[in-house]
């Protein structure tokens, strides 16, 4: 723990806008006949019940159950056979004693959502619970209002949701998603700075979670994947080989946002470290595959093999690193050499000539995310490059399944020239969210398998998760008219 980092972070804790939305009920609550209240929008905040009674003296207690939905698909969702690896305490769902009436039921947890179903299960026969009012009260440490842009009706819907899913994930921190994880990742951290930079320009929040994260690097100076915050900063003892480079990608996207020399003076060294410790991990210039799950992430689709897309992150975050070190006058030769080494070894054990793309893994899989990520390493030039994202389609490449990936495939196809076709997909994946019925856009999307989800089920997933919101960076940045 670096305790002056960790006190920087601290200071620049931001103020929550707060916003009190209510809704009038006056409905009887009767068992086996729930109540769907919709606040029209997707609010983080808390939640409070205002329930009086009619009849009789209340002389057994109200049993209520509420379940706060993100998506309007979890509302007849049956979340009782979830049995995924991600813990099921997730679910926002509740049932509370409410022992005397009239009474405000306030909830001490946030929720992430816009609907609430509201059911009575059980009373006595003797008087009838009525739900008279709910409320929430929202945060976002966003702090202003960006009006929506785009060429057409779909773009400007896009840009208002991904501007909403962003200013629900800016709370304390940057967090991934509001219902689940509720915590600051790094790989969602940096496209959530980078669209901040482009729309909220909360850029203190961006600084503030640096320092959180190299505040918490471990013995060896490795930044953990995740950092907890509550009760008390701690880092999460997950570590993703991608993840961890992306602190230097973080680091130099703020730079060049803000040119805050001091902040890029005092976090380089940690920024250098990450460089230094995934260095290790290669065998003559080759990064070392593994069977972890989740030693590198790259995208949530499990059958992607991560070995040629982490020799490319390697390569992408090695020239952040040097554009750093050239802002503070340092030399490179040594880094020079090593991304020259690494760019090599990349393109001959990984480019295959006769397929015309790059393979990963003993299996030599074909995948987006590893071509992908290879383009964005800039290894060839950008013909080849178009050539490679044009050859992907021919060949069955292993899908993308969340808008994290998407968004840098978008990217690829930006940077070499495909800035058309890069626009099409973007209106075309998130705005089939869109069409169905997102306020916020979601954590994982398979539009060709709506049953997606790495997790063990969809009860878990989140409806408004971070690493989503990008179409506010593209639009404002590539496709401005
Ligand atoms: C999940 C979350 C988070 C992501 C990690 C790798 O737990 O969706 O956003 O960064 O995976």
């Amino acid at each position: 723990m670096n305790k002056i980092f960790l006190n920087t972070a601290k200071q620049l804790l931001p103020t929550l806008h707060k916003t009190k939305i209510k809704l009038d009920l006056a409905a009887d609550l009767t068992p086996g006949k729930p109540l769907i209240a919709d606040f029209g929008n997707h609010y983080t905040g808390y939640f409070s019940l205002s329930l009086s009674f009619r009849g009789s003296p209340a002389d057994a207690p109200a049993l209520i159950r509420l379940k706060f939905c993100e998506h309007i698909s979890e509302i007849d969702e049956d979340t009782s056979n979830y049995q995924g690896w991600v813990s099921k305490s997730w679910i926002q769902e509740e049932i509370v004693h409410v022992d005397y009436l009239p009474q405000v039921l306030r909830l001490e947890r946030r929720y992430a959502f816009r609907y609430v179903v509201i059911e009575s299960l059980a009373a006595s026969g003797k008087y009838q619970v009525i739900a008279d009012s709910c409320e929430v009260v929202a945060s976002t440490s966003a702090g202003k209002e960006v009006t929506p842009v785009g060429n057409s009706e779909l773009e400007k819907r896009i840009d208002a949701i991904a501007l909403r899913t962003l200013s629900e994930c800016m709370q304390s921190e940057f967090e991934d998603g509001p219902k689940r994880d509720r915590r600051l990742w790094l790989g969602d951290l940096r496209l959530q700075a980078l669209t901040n930079y482009s729309t909220f320009q909360n850029n203190d929040l961006v600084k503030r979670c640096l320092y959180l994260f190299a505040g918490t690097a471990n013995g060896e100076g490795t930044v953990s994947a995740c950092v907890f915050t509550k009760p008390k900063v701690v880092a999460d003892d997950t570590y993703m080989f991608d993840y961890s480079l992306f602190f230097v990608s973080v680091l130099h996207d703020y730079y060049f946002h803000t040119k805050d020399r001091k902040t890029l003076e005092e976090l380089l060294p940690t920024a250098e470290q990450q460089i230094k410790l995934a260095a290790k991990r290669f065998k003559d210039d080759v990064i070392e595959d593994s069977d972890v799950l989740g030693w590198c992430f790259l995208d949530w689709n499990l059958a992607l093999n991560k070995q040629c897309g982490a020799q490319a992150v390697y390569i992408y975050a090695l020239r952040q690193l040097i554009a750093l070190r050239q802002e503070l006058g340092l030399k490179s030769e040594s880094y020079e050499a090593e991304l020259k080494a690494k760019i090599e070894a990349g393109v001959n054990y990984f480019y295959d000539e006769a397929a015309g793309v790059f393979v990963s893994g003993a299996s030599k899989q074909i995948s987006y995310a590893s071509n992908v990520w290879m383009v964005l390493a800039k290894v060839f030039d950008k013909k080849k490059n178009r050539e490679i994202l044009l050859r992907l389609k021919e060949l069955g490449a292993v899908e993308i399944v969340t808008p994290y990936m998407y968004h840098h495939y978008v990217l690829a196809l930006i940077e070499s020239g495909l800035v058309e076709e890069a626009r099409q997909t973007m209106d075309g994946y998130w705005g089939a969210m869109a069409n169905d019925g997102a306020d916020t856009f979601y954590e994982l999307f398979n539009p060709s398998n709506p049953n997606e989800s790495p997790y063990g089920g969809k009860a878990v997933l989140s409806y408004c998760h971070a690493w989503s919101c990008t179409p506010s960076f593209l639009l404002r940045e590539y496709f401005k008219e």
